[in-house]
Order: structure tokens, then C-alpha cells, then sequence
């Protein structure tokens, strides 16, 4: 079986959105192409209670874009989004949601980000995603969504690890480039753990 994967296609991540990737809402169109394709379709939403540590105004005199520690890692602080129950945290309008058969909601403990759909950042929590799609019979999985550089790339690294055979769809997946070079990075990064790099025309 094979299962696509839509990496956090929510109103936040869209422009005009509170961390905004640039062009991100192309993308909505190219998951709803692929869709039908597919057995399984799972929705991964970043899924935050506001007051997460990842949020640069929970922390006095840090601002966006910032490292910090957070349980151990590295953190990035971001501008507050995808507050749970938020309009920010819903999926895009223009998202065919009825062929969506499962939503992962990650990053909802206050004190670890989640970028990847399969663990958080401190890898002490499984969201449950792996079990589920070796119970379905998923071999490969396929990835289509936001950014490319955090979530796409996270979610990419973790399946590759939990032994699916992992493509993400080049032309399906936009990066934020807080740093430039960061989406090209995260590119080289999921190619050399094994993932194909594939355009969404080979889907049809
Ligand atoms: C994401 C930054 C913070 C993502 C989520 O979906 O890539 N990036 N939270
Ligand atoms: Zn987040």
C-alpha cells in the first residue's frame, strides 16, 4: 500500500498567515491532483497550545528567529501559529479534506517542538503514525506539503528511519529559507538518507 502524506497544509503556513512560506499555498493544488492516486491519505497539523515554548513570546528578550534549548535540541523560535482550534491551525479552504482518511496532531506538549509527523523533536513521543501504517499494510510513503525545510524534511528522515520507502514530491513542497541555502540543504539532506526526489507528474 502506498500513502501520501500532506505535510502541515494550514492556513498559517499559507501567505498572509502568521509564518507565512513563501508560495506555500501552490501546493494545495498539486496534493489534491495526487490525492485520488493514493490508498491512504493522512493529514499531519501542527497542533500548538499557545503558550508553546517554540513561540518567541513565551521567552523575555528573544525574538523570532532565535536558538534556544529546548528539551535538549536546538530550537528555532517561531512567531506564535497553529494555535490549536485557531483558524491559523485549520487545513487550507481549497483542500479536497474529504479524500483525507487520518489527521496526525503534533508539537501539542508545550515543552518539545514536533516538526516530523512520526516523533517530536526530542524524539520521547511517537504520535502513533508508524504503528498505524505498517497495521494498513503501507510499504511507501509519498510527501507532499510545508516547508521543506522543517516538517517536509523531518517527516521525510523519520519514515526513511522507520523503514518505508519515502519520495517527496519536489514540485509539491515549498521551504521557508530562514537562513538561504536551508531549502536546498534540506533537499541534499532527504536524497542522502534515501529518499526519491520525484515530480508529482510521475504520479499520473
Ligand atoms: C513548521 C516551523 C514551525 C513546519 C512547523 O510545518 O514546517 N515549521 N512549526
Ligand atoms: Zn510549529
Amino acid at each position: 500500500m502506498d500513502c501520501l502524506i500532506l505535510v502541515d497544509l494550514q492556513n498559517d503556513f499559507m501567505p498572509g498567515g502568521a509564518l507565512a512560506v513563501p508560495r506555500g499555498d501552490e501546493v494545495v493544488e498539486v496534493a489534491n491532483r495526487v490525492a485520488p492516486e493514493f490508498d491512504l491519505v493522512v493529514a499531519s497539523q501542527d497542533w500548538h497550545p499557545g503558550n508553546h515554548l517554540s513561540f518567541a513570546s513565551q521567552h523575555s528578550g528573544r525574538s523570532v528567529g532565535d536558538m534556544i534549548q529546548l528539551a535538549g535540541a536546538d530550537q528555532v523560535l517561531w512567531p506564535d501559529h497553529c494555535v490549536q482550534g485557531t483558524r491559523g491551525a485549520e487545513l487550507h479552504d481549497g483542500l479536497a479534506t474529504s479524500r483525507i482518511d487520518l489527521r496526525i496532531r503534533k508539537g501539542t506538549n508545550r515543552r518539545i517542538d514536533s516538526y516530523s509527523a512520526f516523533f517530536d523533536n526530542a524524539r520521547q513521543r511517537s504520535t502513533g503514525l508508524a504503528g498505524l501504517l505498517s497495521a494498513r499494510d503501507v510499504t511507501a510513503v509519498w510527501l507532499v506539503g510545508l516547508a521543506t525545510d522543517y516538517c517536509v524534511k523531518f517527516t521525510a528522515l523519520d519514515a526513511l528511519e522507520q523503514g518505508f520507502e519515502t519520495s517527496v514530491v519536489s514540485d509539491g513542497c515549498r521551504g521557508i529559507d530562514l537562513a538561504p541555502g536551508d531549502v536546498a540543504a534540506a533537499w541534499a539532506a532527504m536524497e542522502r538518507a534515501g529518499a526519491n526526489i520525484v515530480s508529482a507528474r510521475r504520479l499520473r
